[in-house]
C-alpha cells in the first residue's frame, strides 16, 4: 500500500465512528499525492503525515452551569491543539448541539492548512461545546461561558492557543469568555480573538470573513477575466459569515438573492435587505419569518431549498455537508459557474467531485473563508503592540491577503499538474510550509 493509503487506514482505525474527521482527512491526504510522491521516502522515514494527521492533544472537559430555574445542567466541551508548527494554536470555538470529538477534530485538521495559507503566524486549533444557545437568557450565557473558560483557562495564552468565535460564539460569548479569563489569570493579553472594540477588538474583524470570501471570489473571476459586478449570488446562513458575504456581494455590484437558516430560507428575487437582516439576526436574535413578514418581496419556505434558486454564483455560509450531490446538479442545471465555501466543507465530497467534473470552479473553505482567521491574527497583532489600526487599514490588508491566497492556490494547483483544482492547490500550497517549519524542527 502507498504511504498516503497507510496513513487515512491508520486514521480511521484510530479514530472509529468519525465520519466527518474522515471525510477532512481523505480529501487533504488525496490531494496532497503528487506532493508526498516528490519526497516519499523523507515523509515516510519522519512519519510526518502521522504526525500532522494526530493531534498535539485534545483536551476533553465537563460543563457544569446552573440554568434560570435553578436546575444544573451539564455539556461535553474540547479543544482540540492540532498544530503548532507555525504559530500558536489558532481557530474557533463552536456552541451547537452537534458538536461532538468529530466536528471539532475536523475543524481543527482544516485550521492547520487554513491557517498556513494566510501566510501569518497561527498554528491549527479548534474548540467548542454541544450547548445549544438558542433561547437561552443573557444570564445563562454568561453561566455557560464563564464554567467554559474556568476549564479551559490552563490551557491557553496569547503566544499558547487563541481562540475566536464560530457557530453560535460572537462577540457576547467572547466577551463573556474573556472577561472570566481575565479574572482569573489577573493578565490583560490578547487570549481571544473576536474581542469587542472597547477591550481590545479589531476593527472589520466581524466583517473579515464574509467580506474576505467575496474578495476571494472576486479574484477567482478576474483571473479569468470575469467579475462579479452583476452577477446573482445564493448565499446559504444567516449568521456572521452569510451576513458580511451578502454585504459585500452587493458592495462588489453583485445581487444576493438568497439566505438561510436552520428551519428555512428566503428568496429575495429584490435582493437581500442587509439592514432588515442584521436586524433581525444580529439584534433581535430572531428566525427568518421575521425577515419575510417585514419584506414583501421576500418568500419564505421551510426547510432546505437555496441552491434550487438560479443563480451564477453559489456560497454557502452555514455549516458542515450543507451542499449534497443533489444540489450541485442543480446549481449547474441551473447555470451555476462558481462556488466558493464561506463555511467550513460545507459541500460533501460526491458534490465536490460532481461540480469540479461539471467544471464549476470550486473553492474549499480553508482558501476562500480564511480572511476571519487571517483578520485575527492582525487582532493579535495589534494586542501585541498595544494598538489599534483604522478600519480601512485592516480592510485593506485583508484584501491583500485574500488575494495572494488566490494566486498561491491557483498557483500550487498548476505546479502540480492540476490546473483549476483549488482543492488540490490549497491544501499543497498549505501543506508545504507546515511540512517544512515541522522538519525543521526535528521529530516532535
Ligand atoms: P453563526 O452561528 O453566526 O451562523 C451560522 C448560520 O448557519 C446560522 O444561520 C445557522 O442557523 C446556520 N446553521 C448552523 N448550523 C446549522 C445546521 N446544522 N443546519 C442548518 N443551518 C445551520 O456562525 P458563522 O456564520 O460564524 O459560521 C458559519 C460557518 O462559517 C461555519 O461553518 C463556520 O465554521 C464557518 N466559519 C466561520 C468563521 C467566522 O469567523 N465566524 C470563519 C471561517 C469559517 P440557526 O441560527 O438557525 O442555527
Ligand atoms: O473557522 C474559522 O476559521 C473560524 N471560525 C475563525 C477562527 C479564528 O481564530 O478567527
Amino acid at each position: 500500500m502507498n504511504y498516503i493509503d497507510e496513513v487515512y487506514e491508520r486514521v480511521v482505525n484510530q479514530n472509529p465512528a468519525q465520519p466527518e474527521f474522515h471525510q477532512a482527512v481523505k480529501e487533504v491526504l488525496d490531494s496532497l499525492r503528487p506532493a508526498i510522491e516528490r519526497n516519499e521516502e523523507k515523509f515516510r522515514r519522519d512519519a510526518l503525515l502521522e504526525r500532522l494527521t494526530t493531534p498535539d492533544r485534545i483536551i476533553q472537559f465537563r460543563v457544569a452551569w446552573v440554568d434560570d430555574n435553578g436546575q444544573v445542567q451539564v455539556n461535553n466541551a474540547y479543544r482540540v491543539q492540532y498544530n503548532n508548527a507555525i504559530g500558536p494554536y489558532k481557530g474557533g470555538i463552536r456552541f451547537h448541539p452537534s458538536v461532538n470529538a468529530s466536528v471539532i477534530k475536523f475543524l481543527g485538521f482544516e485550521q492547520i492548512f487554513k491557517n498556513s495559507l494566510t501566510g501569518l503566524p497561527i498554528g491549527g486549533g479548534k474548540g467548542g461545546s454541544d450547548f445549544d444557545p438558542k433561547g437561552k437568557s443573557d444570564r445563562e450565557i454568561m453561566a455557560f461561558c464563564q464554567s467554559f473558560i474556568t476549564e479551559l483557562y490552563k490551557y491557553i495564552g496569547a503566544d499558547v492557543d487563541v481562540p475566536a468565535g464560530d457557530i453560535g460564539v460572537g462577540a457576547r460569548e467572547i466577551g463573556y469568555m474573556y472577561g472570566q479569563y481575565k479574572r482569573i489569570r489577573g493578565v490583560y493579553e490578547g487570549v481571544l480573538t473576536g474581542k469587542g472594540l472597547s477591550y481590545g477588538g479589531s476593527l472589520a474583524r466581524k466583517e473579515a470573513t464574509g467580506y474576505g470570501l467575496l474578495y476571494f471570489t472576486e479574484e477567482m473571476l478576474k483571473s479569468t477575466g470575469d467579475q462579479l459586478a452583476g452577477k446573482t449570488v445564493a448565499v446559504s446562513g444567516a449568521g456572521n459569515v452569510a451576513i458580511y458575504a451578502i454585504e459585500k456581494a452587493w458592495q462588489l455590484g453583485a445581487k444576493p438573492v438568497t439566505c438561510s437558516d436552520s428551519t428555512g430560507w428566503i428568496y429575495d428575487p429584490e435582493g437581500i435587505d442587509v439592514a432588515l437582516l442584521k436586524e433581525v439576526k444580529e439584534v433581535k436574535r430572531a428566525r427568518l419569518t421575521e425577515y419575510a413578514a417585514a419584506r414583501p418581496s421576500a418568500v419564505y419556505t421551510p426547510g432546505k431549498g437555496v441552491w434550487s434558486v438560479k443563480c451564477d454564483v453559489a456560497l454557502p455560509c452555514a455549516t458542515q455537508n450543507e451542499l449534497h450531490l443533489e444540489d450541485a446538479k442543480m446549481l449547474v442545471a441551473n447555470g451555476c459557474t462558481a462556488v466558493c465555501e464561506g463555511a467550513n466543507m460545507p459541500t460533501t465530497a460526491e458534490a465536490t467531485e460532481y461540480l469540479q467534473k461539471a467544471g464549476v470552479r470550486f473553492c474549499p473553505g480553508k482558501a476562500a473563508n480564511a480572511g476571519g482567521v487571517a483578520t485575527s491574527a492582525l487582532e493579535m497583532s495589534q494586542n501585541s503592540e498595544r494598538l489599534h489600526w483604522s478600519f480601512e487599514e485592516v480592510d485593506s490588508k485583508l484584501k491583500g491577503i485574500m488575494v495572494n491566497i488566490f494566486r498561491n492556490v491557483d498557483s500550487a494547483a498548476k505546479e502540480y499538474g492540476m490546473e483549476g483544482n483549488y482543492v488540490a492547490g490549497a491544501n499543497i500550497a498549505g501543506f508545504l510550509k507546515i511540512a517544512d517549519a515541522m522538519t525543521a524542527q526535528g521529530i516532535v
